[in-house]
């Protein structure tokens, strides 16, 4: 792509939400545009990965309910602790898709009572925009489009999806395999070094590419550093690949 990229100061200067003011400034500091998608299924190795690559992220993406002995107390009040410890933020990716009521009880109920603590939670658009209005107190990473083959966010569910997204006061971003308005930020799933894929439907692309030609502003990685024998030097490696990816992406 030709055109040049917003920068994260940019970025930082035309956005008043207070979240993605800390996700700016936290990239900023940290020289770090990486979310480290934590998808284990246990508390232990929840907050292990969250110590071993705490230093190196912005945030920390959960799938809260795929933890088999969660317990607020035991869960959530440490994961707190390393998060401020480490500066980064939460990002609960429950992938909200249903009607307001029903979104506003998910996200407050249950075991999970994901308001509690998550800074910043992803949720489908499908619900429409009076579906978002529960998330007032976080901000919300709209999923525009999915990284998975096959799936059914066509250019056309993209375009309405974007116009709830741009138009929603507490939509930050969006989760995308496309270039979004760059008024709003771009998380991008689907990033792995090593594979192409994972024989599951999931496909992957490598930092330098989300970074050149979607101009995304964070990229977030499960397996590439969870999987890996040695989480934080993966952690590592993502943060600097990404990072060069991000400073290249900002000359023409
Ligand atoms: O389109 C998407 C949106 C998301 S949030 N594709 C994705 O893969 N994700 C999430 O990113 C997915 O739920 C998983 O938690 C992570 C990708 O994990 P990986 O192991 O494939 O890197």
């Amino acid at each position: 792509e030709e055109e040049t990229r917003v920068s994260y100061e940019q970025k930082l200067n035309n956005t008043q939400h207070s979240v993605s003011r800390k996700l700016l400034e936290t990239a900023l500091s940290k020289k770090s545009n990486l979310i480290a998608s934590a998808d284990v299924t246990t508390t232990q190795e929840l907050l292990a990965l969250a110590e071993k690559v705490g230093p190196h992220i912005i945030a920390l993406k959960t799938h809260i309910d795929i933890i088999s002995d969660f317990e607020y107390e035991k869960t959530i009040i440490p994961l707190k602790e390393i998060a401020a410890r480490h500066q980064f933020l939460l990002m609960e990716d429950r992938k909200f898709a249903d009607i307001g009521n029903t979104q506003e009880l998910q996200f407050t109920s249950g075991v999970f009572k994901i308001t509690d603590w998550a800074d910043f939670v992803t949720s489908q658009v499908i619900g429409g925009f009076e579906s978002l209005d529960c998330f007032k107190n976080v901000g919300v990473v709209a999923i525009v489009g999915m990284s998975s083959k096959g799936a059914l966010t066509t250019a056309s569910y993209r375009e309405e999806a974007l116009k709830v997204a741009l138009s929603h006061p507490n939509v930050i971003g969006g989760v995308s395999q496309n270039k979004i308005p760059e008024d709003l930020l771009l998380f991008t799933p689907g990033v792995n070094l090593a594979d192409s894929g994972d024989g599951k439907g999931q496909q992957y692309n490598t930092p330098e590419h989300v970074f050149k030609t979607l101009h995304t502003d964070f990229i977030i990685v499960g397996r590439g550093i969870y999987k890996s024998d040695d989480p934080e030097a993966s952690a590592i490696t993502y943060k600097t690949e990404g990072w060069n990816a991000y400073i290249n992406s900002l000359i023409k």
